[in-house]
């Protein structure tokens, strides 16, 4: 185990400790606790090895709460309430079960009873071993702002000044105005603006199509609290929503990557990656490079869901996505492979009928036009959470999200509806089913594991919409419990929300400022235990190897693409809250 880990790990030791009224609790904080494999020497009784995981942002008042306690038989605990010392409710943990993923026997403790705001101790009635947890609207609003103004700060060609960035203001980089196409020497471009895909400070346009799709899809399901919310950026002062002026950043850019027949560059980088320094001195030569199948129908599925996001723009985005759709048409199979000179980010794909699909039918919910239906029918396949190589999931979403808005039937409506509830059901049956509440099964532990958490948060959160079937929001909000502390490393990933949060994320910006903090409201991507990185891990299980080091670009790097269903579920999360 991490020393760093946050939990209440305590051995007490029978006999000594006690004759010496030694006492080892704690909540949270890094102190006091013994590490993990600290050998329990002869004659000493290792009764106790209790942690606690929680999600250390806030419960919201109106839903689920639960905190998973380490132990291996039931235990008795009360909850009080810190501001009037009060105690709430006794009651006892559920049978304990283990989790083979992170070799935990846990079991849970369920405090959904609580529904009024205010800060609250959970304590073991047989042992000294509390914790703390707050249940508060604020703070989840806040969480949520920062997961969104994240953007702002990897945004490219822009000067971050400090009445916006605070202290993390930083010189403008990668104006972008002079990019070359690998291909063609003579095929000089301006490309700025966009945001940076992680990081590295490259523009992808697989990676920053799903994200931003996903946010137009938070506004389009949320209008009335994105019409209210502001989280202070250079445009919040004009009369659209922040959300949409932060996505028009990137909508700007993605144009400029169309080339003249229709078909759509797949990224604009550098040769290699950048080396580690903040923006404005990462000036290496920029390419766009090779223009692909899954590129350019990515790119018609933002542009043609933008055409019915911005209304002013719709002539614009539609006639985008109309030439790149026919581009695609006529090279319906050309896979993106990096070129033997360039060694970043790849987002390689060479399977694109869920491409076909989802860009199909946003062609067809903003036209009408019934032969994008058809084409969809051909492509469609069986429902899945969405990742930048698998678009599939993104289809049934907009589609189920048309009720009224297209000339859908019921009868295609109700089949569609049936298949991704089905799909959710299964999700929700894992959450209820696993140690940890949680719906992350083995295979959902890759490169950005947690951003596949909030993927599937996003379909649960739809799944709930679509039916008001509580199981489904309550496997969600495990799902945001998970990724803000209610995991096995007792981390809260998200930079600066928490009380032990990721200090030393693979962010180039985050690590070459000078600034002890890293810049707040970042998702790192989370355990798996590939380490591709060959950095050293106190763990090689798949929920717990995990390191907060920025030498770990496959559990501690940053992107967009994981952000942005985060901001969806937590935007979800405050909207279903009541
Ligand atoms: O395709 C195989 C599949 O057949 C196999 O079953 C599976 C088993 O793990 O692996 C699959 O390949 C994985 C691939 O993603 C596709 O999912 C690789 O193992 C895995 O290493 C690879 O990770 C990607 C990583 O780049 C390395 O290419 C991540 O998904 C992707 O999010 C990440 O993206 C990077 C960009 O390249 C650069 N910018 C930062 C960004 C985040 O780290
Ligand atoms: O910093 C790079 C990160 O943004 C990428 O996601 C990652 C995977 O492709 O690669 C990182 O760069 C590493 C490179 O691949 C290998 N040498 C070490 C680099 C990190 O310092």
């Amino acid at each position: 185990m991490n020393k760093n880990i946050s939990t209440s790990y305590r051995k007490l030791v029978v006999g000594l400790a006690l004759t010496l009224g030694l006492t080892a609790c704690g909540d949270g904080s890094n102190g006091g606790s013994a590490p993990s494999g600290t050998p329990v020497s002869e004659g000493q009784i290792e009764a106790n090895n209790i942690a606690f995981y929680k999600n250390q942002v806030g419960y919201l008042p109106a839903q689920q709460k639960l905190i998973v306690v380490r132990t291996d038989t039931p235990v008795e605990y009360k909850v009080r309430n810190m501001n009037t010392a009060e105690t709430v409710f006794t009651s006892v943990t559920s049978l304990p079960a283990y989790w083979s993923l992170a070799d935990e026997t846990v079991s849970v403790a369920d405090v959904s009873s609580i529904t009024a705001a205010g800060q609250y101790r959970l304590e073991l009635t047989d042992s000294d071993d509390y914790t703390a947890f707050n249940v508060s609207l604020e703070r989840v609003e806040a969480m949520h702002d920062a997961s969104i103004k994240a953007f702002y700060y990897n945004r490219a060609s822009l000067a971050l000044d400090p009445a916006f960035a605070g202290k993390w203001q930083r010189e403008a980089g990668h104006p972008d105005t002079y990019v070359l196409n690998l291909n063609d020497p003579n095929q000089i471009l301006s490309s700025p603006k966009g945001w940076y895909d992680a990081g590295d400070y490259n523009k992808y346009i697989v990676n920053s199509g799903i994200s931003t799709y996903t946010l137009m899809r938070a506004y389009l399901d949320f209008p009335a609290f994105y019409g209210e919310r502001t989280w202070n950026i250079p445009e919040s002062s004009n009369s659209r929503p922040d959300l949409l002026d932060e996505v028009s950043w990137n909508l700007d850019w993605m144009l400029t990557m169309q080339d003249t027949d229709g078909g759509v560059f797949h990224k604009l980088t550098t040769l290699n990656f950048a080396p580690d320094v903040m923006p404005a001195a990462a000036n290496e030569q920029r390419y766009v490079v090779d223009k692909g199948t899954a590129a350019t129908l990515n790119f018609a599925g933002v542009m043609a869901t933008a055409a019915r996001v911005y209304p002013d723009m719709a002539g614009t985005y539609l006639s985008a996505a109309e030439e790149a759709w026919q581009w695609a048409i006529t090279h319906p199979h050309i896979p993106f492979v990096n070129p033997e000179n360039v060694a970043t980010g790849e987002y390689g794909d060479n399977e694109f009928n869920d491409e076909f699909a989802w860009a199909a039918a946003e062609l067809y919910l903003t036209t009408g036009n019934q032969d994008y239906l058809t084409t969809m029918d051909n492509n469609l396949g069986p429902v899945s959470t969405p990742g930048w190589s698998n678009s599939m999931g993104l289809a049934y979403l907009s589609l189920l999200s048309s009720e009224g808005q297209s000339d859908l039937s019921n009868q295609r409506y109700a089949a569609l509806k049936a298949r991704f509830l089905d799909y959710a059901t299964k999700l929700a049956e894992q959450s209820q089913s696993s140690p940890f509440r949680v719906a992350m099964t083995r295979h959902d532990f890759v490169w950005g594991s947690n951003g596949v958490a909030m993927n599937h948060a996003m379909m649960l959160a739809k799944a709930f919409e679509l039916s008001k079937d509580k199981a489904y929001l309550e496997a969600m909000t495990a799902l945001i419990d998970y990724v803000s502390g209610k995991n096995p490393t007792g981390y809260s990933f998200v930079t600066g929300h928490g009380e032990q949060t990721p200090m030393f994320i693979h962010h180039r910006q985050s690590h070459a400022d000078d600034i002890a903090e890293p810049v707040p409201g970042f998702l790192a991507g989370g355990p798996q235990n590939g380490q591709q990185d060959n950095c050293t891990y106190s763990s090689s299980l798949p929920a717990t190897s995990y390191l907060d080091d920025w030498c770990s670009y496959s559990t501690n790097e940053v992107t967009i693409n994981w952000n942005a269903p985060l901001v969806y579920s937590v935007a979800a999360s405050l909207n279903f809250n009541r």
